[in-house]
């Protein structure tokens, strides 16, 4: 007999409709018919439950997990085996995965990311107490319920399959998007790992995207070992620096730079949440249920620096703050935050800002002429300092002379990576200028004209203004490699020559599910 949706699972559990299924196992929910509740139940593969000597330690595994008992945790109910397949039986979590809101919704609120992280960490915490490691916290394994409280699940199951290489087949085992340097060097892991892991949700959280893509998993495990994290303040400048150093120490590859506990982060994220809700003057939905828990000495401090709002002002009292807790977490010189950072474009909700690389930009200056417009540059529209900016030369008497115009274009990269952008942001202290914006498929590089026909229109800029311009791209949901900014209007000229200066340039496409 195989079992399947109907099956009644060990005389008791009547399996409703299958959930989800991984590599290792399949979820059903279930109706308990003992006890007349909707469950759970997770089901081993029957090829993994093949070998005794795990099995055992599945249920060794199952029964630890079960003696965790906290509001954050999915709780463990049962745990059985029929037909010589072991199952185990959770609170049936109505709602869904982090990982589904973060693809639905995009980046989330600061308070709602913050209050989440912190309710992962608590749930983490719990676990450390008790020498379990997750090893594979992620936002897929944390279920988010109808009241909007966040659930972790699936721990320490992975760590019992995963020791024993039952994954010596080639099966992937999981993803490899949110694994510590420690954990993708096989070395041995403890709680620390799973900071890191949770540190790289909330990145995810904030962002609205994993900062490490790659060809296949050992790439982007790869990455966690080698790479920086993007930077998230430069992705979401309304991040507090307060949080970004969070951020910072919670993804640090450095064991001794990394938080130790999840006391210590909880403690940073309960004050950033203190910060960032007083930045935004409110709390809410999930961040008031947290907020709600915090300490009382805390939520005082909250409420006194809310309730002095009138005296200092909201944005005064927001600076002290973030100047405040920066200090804190700088002692030790953990952080490699400073309060330099610059502000770049935000990106809207439902959408997600295109990762670039570092030397994505370049210079577009079709014949006549030198056919350079400052190539050496173009990377100061992709670092984060408003105060560096890629010029184009000066021009004089409000033309190009024997050309249209000139340009600058983001290389998005080549193959998987083509994207039906749906914004240009860019930031410019010349204002009055104008540009179109067009767009080519990935080939064997960009047109070497603009009047070429690889290049499509996608977007206009009439007239930038100071600052920061918003430029709706229409792709009609065709994936392209490079996005030209084509300066076609020069701004008046204060003195002679005009020149348009550009010192961030950021590609958005829609939030993908
Ligand atoms: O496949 P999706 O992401 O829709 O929500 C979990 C996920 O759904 C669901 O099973 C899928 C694979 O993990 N799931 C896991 N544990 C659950 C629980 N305790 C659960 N759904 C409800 N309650």
């Amino acid at each position: 007999m195989t079992i399947d949706v109907g099956t009644l699972l060990a005389d008791r559990y009547r399996l409703e409709a299958q959930i989800g299924s991984g590599g290792m196992s399949t979820v059903y929910r279930a109706f308990d018919t003992v006890l007349e509740r909707t469950v759970a139940i997770k089901l081993m593969h029957r090829n993994l439950a093949e070998h005794s000597e795990q099995l055992e330690r599945f249920g060794r595994e199952a029964r630890a997990v079960a003696r965790l008992n906290h509001p954050h945790i999915v709780q463990v109910i049962d745990a059985g085996e029929d037909e010589d397949t072991p199952f185990i039986v959770f609170e049936h979590v109505k709602g869904e995965t982090l990982k589904e809101r973060v693809q639905r919704a995009g980046r989330l609120p600061v308070t709602e990311a913050v209050a989440y992280a912190i309710e992962i960490a608590r749930a983490l915490g719990a676990a450390h107490e008790r020498n379990i490691v997750h090893r594979d916290v992620k936002p897929q394994n944390v279920l988010i319920n109808e009241e909007g409280v966040a659930k972790v699940t699936d721990f320490g199951i992975a760590r019992t399959l995963e020791e024993h290489g039952l994954t010596a087949d080639g099966r992937v085992l999981g993803t490899t998007d949110y694994v510590s340097p420690e954990q993708a060097m096989g070395h041995d892991v403890d709680g620390q790992s799973d900071i890191y892991s949770l540190g790289i949700v909330l990145y995810e959280m904030l962002v609205g995207d994993i900062p490490f893509h790659g060809e296949n998993q050992i790439a982007v495990a790869m990455k966690h070992v080698r790479e920086e994290l993007p930077d998230v303040q430069r992705l979401r400048p309304s991040i507090g620096t307060a949080l970004a150093a969070v951020v910072d120490r919670a993804t640090a590859k450095a064991l001794d730079v990394r938080y130790t506990s999840t006391d210590e982060l909880v403690a940073d994220l309960e004050d950033v949440l203190t910060i960032e809700a007083g930045r935004r003057g409110e709390t809410t939905g999930e961040a008031t249920a947290v907020f709600r828990s915090l300490p009382q000495a805390q939520r005082s401090r909250a409420n006194l620096r809310l309730g002095r709002r009138t005296v200092v002002g909201v944005a005064l009292l927001a600076v002290v703050a973030a100047l405040v807790v920066v200090g804190f977490l700088a002692t030790g010189d953990n952080t490699r935050r400073g309060t330099g950072q610059a502000p770049r474009t935000p990106v809207a909700q439902g959408e997600q800002a295109i990762k670039l690389a570092q030397d994505a930009a370049s210079d577009y200056d079709p014949p006549p002429g030198d056919q350079k417009e400052h190539p050496e540059e173009t990377f100061r529209v992709l670092d984060a300092d408003p105060n560096s900016s890629w010029d184009t030369e000066g021009y004089s008497g409000g033309t190009f002379g024997a050309k249209q115009g000139v340009g600058i274009y983001l290389d998005v990269g080549a193959g998987d990576r083509t994207v039906a952008a749906t914004k240009l942001d860019l930031t410019t202290s010349t204002p009055g200028w104008g540009a179109t914006v067009l767009a080519a498929a990935d080939g064997s590089g960009p047109p070497a004209t603009r009047d070429d026909p690889g290049w499509v229109e996608v977007g206009t800029l009439d007239t930038a203004t100071e600052g920061d311009d918003v430029v709706p791209l229409s792709t009609g949901g065709k994936r392209y490699r490079y996005y030209l900014l084509w300066i076609t209007k020069l701004p008046p000229a204060t003195t002679g020559r005009a020149k348009v200066s550009i010192s961030a340039m950021n590609l958005q496409r829609a939030a993908t599910r």
